[in-house]
């Protein structure tokens, strides 16, 4: 096995919606052994502590959008230190809820772009998280990160994306809830969209390796964004947008084991754990297990479809 040097990026962003909590989200990963985890696997482990955001001014909430300069001053630091840690190693980004990705994908599409080489994405999520701040009905920027990264109009204020991500270059798995204006403009994109019922009748491995074949032919890089809302709520409690019929345990664990034996993941966000919401920390627990499956750990060696 490949060793990495996996770089842990605190970013406790909580800007991104109304309900607190998700700022002891890095804490509560460290508290579950994620370094020891990836230790263990023959990694080198880089904990860079908790990220603070640029200077910005003050919110004042008065409009419908929530702490938009705060989540602006987020993206900018996010961006720069994704860029920054895609030259040394693989980043790990523990969050904060999902605003956090405006940044970090941006900025490992500036890294990219830079080394010459296509980004795809990997949305793991409930959610689509399209929205742009003027079609969001309920003003939480953690549900337009997708919108941000893929170049849509609306982020005025917000850095420029210098490389957008194209549409055809996006997978999103575990999809339950999606807002009229977002399925309106999802519709108009090349966005490939895996709901539960496409997984339901059809698994989840055979959209999953048909998207790793598209990002291997264009020797692409990867991130990947798992929000913790993928999974069933049964099992993973500690979320504010809890979506009953998630992805089980095995599931996930064969979503990180696929990729992990891809080889293509080069970046990666966990996001929106609240540790205040979960269950004498078995959502933590089960995140850093995910994190761990995808950088390595299994039960037996197998032959495995590898692009490397
Ligand atoms: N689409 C809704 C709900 C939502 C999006 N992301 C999360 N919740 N976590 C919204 O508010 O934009
Ligand atoms: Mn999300
Ligand atoms: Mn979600």
């Amino acid at each position: 096995m490949t060793s990495q040097h996996c770089i842990l990026i605190g970013a406790p962003v909580d800007s991104g919606k109304r309900r607190a909590g998700c700022l002891m989200g890095p804490d509560a990963y460290r508290t579950a052994g994620i370094a020891a985890a990836l230790e263990s696997l023959g990694h080198t482990v880089e904990d860079l502590g908790n990220l603070a955001p640029e200077a910005h001014p003050a919110d004042t909430n008065d409009g419908l959008v929530y702490a938009r300069n705060e989540t602006i001053g987020w993206t900018s630091r996010l961006a720069q230190a994704a860029e920054d840690a895609l030259e040394c190693g693989l980043p790990v980004f523990l969050g904060g809820d999902h605003s956090l990705s405006l940044g970090s994908v941006a900025g490992a599409a500036n890294f990219a772009a830079k080394a010459g080489r296509p980004l795809f994405v990997l949305w793991l999520d409930a959610h689509t998280d399209f929205h742009t701040p003027e079609t969001s009905d309920s003003g939480n920027l953690h549900g337009t990160p997708v919108g941000y990264f893929t170049g849509r109009r609306g982020f005025d204020g917000f850095p420029e994306v210098l490389n957008p991500v194209p549409e055809e270059n996006v997978c999103m798995i575990g999809l339950r809830s999606v807002d009229t204006q977002e399925r309106l403009a999802l519709e108009d994109s090349a966005i490939r969209t895996h709901d539960m019922r496409d997984i339901d009748e059809n698994g989840i491995a055979g959209p999953l390796n048909r998207f790793l074949d598209h990002v291997a032919e264009a020797n692409g890089m990867l991130h990947v964004s798992l929000d913790v809302d993928f999974l069933d709520p049964s099992v993973a409690p500690a979320v504010g947008t809890t979506v009953p019929g998630g992805a089980t345990v095995r599931e996930a664990h064969l979503v990180c084991e696929i990729l992990h034996d891809s080889g293509l993941m080069t970046s990666l966000d966990l996001v929106e754990l609240n540790p205040f919401l979960d269950e004498r920390g078995r959502t933590a627990h089960l995140m850093v297990d995910l994190c761990a499956s995808a950088l390595g750990r299994r039960v037996f060696d197998r032959p495995t479809r590898s692009y490397q």
